[in-house]
């Protein structure tokens, strides 16, 4: 399956074929999104098809529930799994804490929800996404289409009593199009530069009226399994 690759998706490949290794018959597993996620899907379909594996999978997104059905994965919604034994994920950014920042891939929400629904989250992810101080990579914030204008400035004032070193923010585009999540949402991008408390920062974006959800994800991640370009992983 894994064929001729790159380093950047050897590294992938190898961290989310570990973390297949974890799911177990009769679990209901939260399957993340993107394409570290894409390759343990695949991982965990190859499973079903060769070992015979049984657990069932709720996808985080249409894209996940596609390719999981595709490769012959039992899929079911969250609200029939309830809880769940785990969640494999990648993420855009994680930290020596464990705090993330994901949505990078645009399925933020439905992410953070599956997560936290679950015993356990391990994140996959190749050695270039750790960091020191997170926020190099801009913060998704999931937004009500309503009046979306206004919340964005709400949030770049906010910004201004946090500890975060820049201040503008984008409103994603697919093409000349606002993007659109799976809930019809837009998604503003928050570029910060550093983090310096993503804990705060997530507490208080959360408080403005008009922001579904944001892209920080702290003290949920249990487990991070690095893959390097060469095969090697690490598990953190
Ligand atoms: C999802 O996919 C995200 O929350 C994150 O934005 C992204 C990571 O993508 P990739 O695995 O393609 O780098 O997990």
């Amino acid at each position: 399956m894994s064929g001729e690759l790159s380093p950047i998706d050897k590294a992938k490949f190898v961290a989310a074929k570990r973390a297949s290794d974890l799911v177990e018959d009769g679990m209901r597993v939260g399957l993340g999104t993107g394409s570290t996620a894409a390759w343990l899907v695949r991982c965990l379909g190859e499973r079903v098809r060769e070992e015979g594996l049984r657990f069932r999978g709720v996808p985080t997104s249409t894209r996940t529930a596609e390719l999981a059905r595709e490769v012959g994965i039992t899929v079911i919604s969250l609200d029939e799994a309830r809880w769940l034994d785990v969640t494999i994920d990648g993420a855009d950014e994680f930290d020596g804490n464990f705090n993330l920042i994901k949505g990078g891939g645009g399925a933020l929400l439905q992410e953070k929800i599956v997560a936290t629904a679950s015993d356990q989250m391990v994140v996959i992810a190749d050695a270039a996404k750790r960091v020191e101080h997170l926020g190099a990579f801009p913060l998704p914030v999931e937004v009500i289409p309503f009046g979306w204008p206004t919340t964005q400035a709400l949030i770049e004032e906010m910004l201004v009593s946090m500890d975060v070193m820049g201040r503008n923010s984008t409103l994603r585009m697919t093409g000349d199009a606002p993007y659109v999540t799976d809930e019809g949402n837009h998604i503003l991008d928050l570029h910060l530069g550093r983090i310096g408390d993503p804990r705060q920062l997530s507490l208080v974006l959360n408080q403005i009226p008009g922001v579904v959800e944001n892209g920080l994800f702290v003290d949920i991640c249990d487990t991070v399994i690095v893959g390097f370009g060469d095969g090697r992983i690490e598990l953190r």
